[in-house]
């Protein structure tokens, strides 16, 4: 089963999206996800000139091999544009060994672990009452966690709440990146009187969960952890940024509300502290920029043996392709906690037809061989890339902040 084809289709139903096609000279084809929030065109540029020359000619089924031949072959270890591009090929192979055998991709991870993949939804709101009418709607449709954020009185604008009134929130916007207005101390005040409300009016079964989104620093996350015990949080995501490691030692100095990191990270080398000292509960890192399925097996067994479960990242800038292929491996294995989900549109799920289903707060991955999503080639090409970043940070004084 030799590579004969690959190619990489850039389109924008709703926002950008980087995908990779590889063919077999037997017919089978696979998928893989290549996008890079805001940095789209560099990974879809590194794997036409640097990695689709490599792969014509090779076996399909050596996920292992072709992993640490473009990982180790490529000198340069790491970065997020890199393990991307290595992740498109290696979700696209083992999309194809599970095709070219007839079964779903968690067959190959082990099988099912569990019935269905617990989901948790985003409700987001310009203040406290909005944000709890969201919690009110996810509940209502059945979800059994949701993360809540909501805007800070002071602030214009807050991430991930959007300006109109029960709209979707986005994690980029249109042009050149906007400019937001940051204050720790607002947002420290406002946080706990938020869960404090929330959990009066949904009660203590609900599992509530917050992203700090990287804004504090390790003893600013340790006093809200602190701060947020008594609502008992699933998790608090983000609370500082990752780069020190040893920063989460203070948090966890000084609270116990459970910590999830990892989004950005794209490699277990990115946590490897953060989980043998056991300073995290959740690692969030997903098979499209943690390098694929091949590393995130690896990553979940090393983090299951100190206790650490796998919440991956699913905002709408992971492709539905990561969302099939992460549902495949949430549920084979031991140590998954929950599986995030931000609904895309519908012109993206029309471009993305998918075999995975949600009902009640849970996913199934389905049943098709492979994992299950492909893409609307014809369909793709009627949405072409529109440039779109995140948004930058400034504190009231004017300094960038962290993110
Ligand atoms: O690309 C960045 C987004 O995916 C991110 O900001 C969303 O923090 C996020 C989350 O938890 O989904
Ligand atoms: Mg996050």
């Amino acid at each position: 089963m030799k590579i004969r084809d690959a190619r990489v289709i850039v389109c924008s139903p709703g926002r950008n999206f980087v995908t990779l096609k590889i063919e077999t000279d037997d017919g089978v084809y696979g998928i893989g996800d290549a996008t890079l929030n805001g940095r789209e065109l560099a990974v879809a540029s590194y794997l036409s000139e640097h990695v689709i020359p490599c792969l014509i000619g090779r076996d399909a089924a050596r996920t292992e091999d072709i992993w640490y031949y473009l990982y180790r072959g490529a000198y340069w270890r790491k970065g997020p544009v890199t393990m991307t591009a290595i992740s498109a090929v290696d979700v696209a192979l083992w999309d194809i060994k599970a095709k070219a055998l007839g079964t779903p991709l968690y067959n190959l991870l082990g099988g099912r672990s569990r019935d269905r993949v617990m989901a948790y939804g985003h409700a987001n709101g310009r203040d406290i009452e909005e944000t709890s009418d969201a919690v009110a709607r996810h509940v209502e449709e059945g979800f059994l966690a949701v993360r809540a954020q909501s805007g800070v009185p002071g602030l214009p604008d807050t991430y991930g709440v959007p300006h109109a009134k029960g709209a979707l929130y986005e994690p980029a916007t249109k042009g050149l990146p906007v400019e937001q207005v940051w204050s720790t101390e607002k947002y420290l005040r406002h946080v706990p009187k938020l869960f404090e409300q929330l959990r009066i009016k949904h009660g203590d079964d609900l599992h509530l969960l917050h992203d700090a989104h990287h804004r504090l620093t390790p003893v600013q996350a340790g006093r809200l952890g602190k701060a947020l015990e008594p609502y008992q949080l699933f998790w608090l995501e983000d609370p500082t940024p990752a780069e020190l490691q040893e920063g989460f030692r203070v948090i966890r100095q000084h609270t116990t509300t459970p910590i999830a990191v990892g989004e950005i990270f794209d490699s277990v080398w990115d946590a490897r502290l953060l989980i043998t000292e056991q300073l995290i509960d959740y690692l969030r890192m997903t098979v499209l920029h943690g390098g694929g399925i091949t590393p995130m097996k690896k990553a979940a067994a090393f983090a299951e043996m100190y206790h650490v479960q796998m919440g991956c990242h699913g905002a709408t800038d992971l492709s539905p392709v990561t969302m099939g292929a992460a549902l495949h491996f949430d549920i084979s294995i031991n140590n998954f906690g929950i599986q995030e989900y931000m609904p895309h549109t519908r012109e993206t799920d029309e471009v993305f037809p998918h075999a995975y289903t949600f009902k009640d707060g849970h996913f199934d991955p389905g049943d098709a061989s492979g994992h299950g999503v492909d893409i609307n080639e014809t369909l793709a090409a009627k949405f072409p890339y529109q440039r779109a970043y995140l948004p930058v940070n400034r504190k009231l004084d004017g300094t960038l902040w962290n993110w």
